[in-house]
């Protein structure tokens, strides 16, 4: 293990064979497919439609109660032995990258996320095969002595990957492409993304996050740089323009839930002949069913949008247009 713990200090990464026997895996990703439609059961929705709005399950959640066990007996063990210290595990999740929500995760630094519970490292282990055209993941060597920038918000709606674009990046990075049963260890700091799907199959990960015993980062951690509409934003801001444009738009001046908002917000789009501005009423509907689905999951499944993509979809399509409306019935 000492080349590798070397290589993984230099380069911030390494790729561990055969790590799980793959029938186990196959069993795994079974029983974790059979839990997913479940979920989609329970929120009468198609399996179809509740993956192209969910594509992570954080620990715990029914999607991950089944491999629990595995994550804290020999998951552990497998980190411990790569790093040859014990370690302890601070979350885990479930990541799907399927073939209905099959974008890009941009490039970010973990750890830019977690100021306030930094970890050391991360354990990706893929339930499926990883091809270079099915959601591969893909990092910059080395990146992790560099700077951490603040967090990436990709949420936002009109998100461009500068750190991709960068030529930085599409001059240096790899890509892994792995089999079912390996898996990828990689550190927080270092710049990584997951591209396309484009196998057409799904592509499932177990992710787990780890730390030495007295582990305590040695790098400065900014703080996060909230966009307008973003990732750590967009729900209260989603809250209060679907409210004001209740009340502007059809006198309905209530104070609830988004659940109830959604729900309200659907029937006068399926009634109302005319609206004071302009959508594609058919994107709204479709966009604000997503997000009842996806605000479903996040209560009932601990679920959430691994690509960022339900809350920026119903933006473009009702709540940029609405909110124009309102500061311009305001002014
Ligand atoms: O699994 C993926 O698609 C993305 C994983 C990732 O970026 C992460 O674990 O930080």
């Amino acid at each position: 293990m000492k080349t590798a713990k070397k290589y993984f200090q230099e380069y911030g990464f390494w790729v561990l064979n055969k790590v799980y026997p793959r029938k186990q895996i196959k069993s795994v990703c079974q029983r974790i497919m059979i839990d997913i439609k479940k979920c989609a059961n329970e929120l009468n929705c198609s399996l179809e439609d509740y993956l192209t709005n969910v594509s992570r399950w954080l620990n715990p959640s029914p999607i991950t109660a089944s491999i629990d066990q595995l994550v804290e007996t020999s998951l552990k063990q497998i980190a411990s032995d790569f790093i040859g210290e014990e370690v302890n595990l601070s979350k885990f999740s479930i990541i799907s990258k399927s073939a209905y929500a099959n974008t890009p995760v941009p490039c970010h630094q973990d750890i830019a996320y977690s100021k306030e519970a930094p970890y050391e490292f991360s354990l990706w282990l893929p339930l499926d095969k990883v091809t270079l055209e099915g959601g591969v993941l893909q990092l910059l060597p080395g990146s992790h002595l560099s700077e951490i920038e603040p967090a990436v918000d990709f949420w936002q709606p009109d998100f461009i990957d500068n750190m991709y674009l960068s030529p930085y990046w599409q001059q240096n990075f790899i890509s892994l492409p792995v089999r079912a049963g390996d898996a990828i260890v990689f550190d927080s700091r270092i710049w990584h993304r997951s591209a396309a799907n484009r196998s057409g199959r799904n592509r499932f990960a177990i992710v787990t996050r780890w730390s030495q015993i007295n582990y305590s980062p040695s790098c400065k951690i900014p703080e996060k740089i909230p966009a307008n509409f973003g990732m750590w934003t967009c729900g209260a801001l989603t809250e209060s323009i679907l409210r004001q444009g209740l009340s502007e738009c059809f006198q309905l001046k209530i104070t609830s839930d988004l659940e109830n908002y959604i729900r309200l917000w659907q029937e006068k789009l399926n009634k109302v002949k005319q609206l004071p501005f302009l959508i594609e009423v058919e994107q709204a509907q479709q966009a604000l069913n997503n997000l009842w689905i996806l605000h479903k999951a996040v209560q009932l499944h601990n679920g959430g949008d691994a690509q960022g993509v339900v809350y920026s979809n119903l933006w473009r399509s009702l709540l940029e247009p609405l909110s124009r409306w309102l500061e311009k019935s305001k002014a």
